[in-house]
């Protein structure tokens, strides 16, 4: 800062209030004791309708066509994503979300407690998140679900080669004539058909709200058993007779639960890796009730059965 009056320390301080008034403040520290010059940086309503609409618009064009869907950004879907970024930053990846809020049901940890527990080895996917815990043995605890959820979130959000679509539901999937010697009928999965969750949820007393589409060779689709939204594509095998019928999600059983939905996360029709919760409705696997490492290593053994497929 030039000192041109010969007091360096008053100029310093003129230059910084005019900062402050102009929304120039290199840093917090400036604006400290300096409220009553404060101004934020000036703006147009239409620079910010812009920045977000041009941002949106060309995701929706660049991710029309991408490399693999993720439906559903809950547990085992953010896992999924997690894993996928690290590992295939040349990977275009497209995450569809029906809620608002990504996280699905974690959270928190169970019956809106807050600590979330995982069985060990799930442990080694929170020291790579760097998500801290507590060791209780055979398991850990993390302090609150919602510090696992935002550390991933987070993380993923980060994947330059991510985008998360949240308010956007998948209403259907994209299909390809597929057929095998045993069955002519037979597809494979080419990408899914979105609508905003709030249109998709419409469809009854509006009419004609047609859909969207994004392209992909290969969708994993994580959307929880089955509820309101949940279990969507592998209902959807059932309607359009790829799978014959779903085994139906069992009673709690954590000791078999989570090994089952972990060892069993694969592809399940040609383009279509299904993981977590949304598979106990395929095999009729239990639940695993409140333990949430089944859907952090579903996630991982999901990036690399869709890795496989991809690399084929
Ligand atoms: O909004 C849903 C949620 O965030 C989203 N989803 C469902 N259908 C969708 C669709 N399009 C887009 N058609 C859709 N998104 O999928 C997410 C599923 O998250 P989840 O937390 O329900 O499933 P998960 O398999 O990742 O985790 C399951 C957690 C459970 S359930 C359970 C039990 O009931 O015993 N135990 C555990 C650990």
């Amino acid at each position: 800062v030039p000192a041109s009056n010969g007091n360096g320390l008053s100029v310093k301080k003129d230059l910084a209030v005019k900062n402050v008034a102009n929304g120039q403040a290199k840093s917090l520290a400036e604006l400290e004791d300096k409220w009553e010059s404060f101004t934020f940086a000036p703006i147009r309503e239409s620079q910010v309708s812009r920045a977000m609409t041009r941002r949106y618009f060309t995701d929706l064009d660049n991710y029309a066509e991408s490399d693999i869907v993720i439906v559903g950004a809950g547990s085992c879907g953010l896992s999924t994503a997690y894993m996928l970024g690290k590992k295939r930053p040349d990977l275009k990846i497209a995450i569809v979300e029906a809620g608002v809020a990504p996280g699905g049901g974690a959270w928190l940890g169970g019956q809106l407690f807050s600590a979330m527990v995982m069985r060990k080895p799930a442990d080694a996917f929170l020291n790579d998140l760097g998500v801290p815990y507590d060791d209780e043995g055979d398991f850990v605890v993390v302090k609150h679900a919602a510090l696992f959820t935002s550390t991933l979130l987070s993380r993923v959000l980060a994947f330059p080669n991510i985008k998360l679509f949240n308010a956007t539901a998948v209403e259907d999937l994209i299909t390809r004539p597929a057929p095998t010697p045993t069955d002519p009928h037979a597809v494979r999965i080419a990408g899914v058909v979105t609508n905003w969750t709030l249109v998709s949820m419409h469809h009854d007393d509006q009419s004609c709200m047609d859909p969207n589409t994004i392209n992909a060779p290969l969708v994993i689709s994580t959307t929880g058993h089955d509820g309101p939204f949940g279990a969507f594509s592998v209902k959807r095998l059932v309607s359009m007779q790829q799978i014959e019928k779903l085994g139906g999600m069992r009673g709690l059983d954590m000791r078999t639960a989570e090994d089952a939905i972990v060892t069993k996360t694969r592809e399940i029709v040609k383009g279509l890796v299904v993981g977590g919760m949304e598979l106990s409705e395929v095999d009729g696997a239990n639940r695993m009730g409140p333990t949430f490492g089944a859907m952090a290593l579903s996630g991982v053994k999901a990036a690399e059965e869709a890795l496989k497929v991809i690399d084929e």
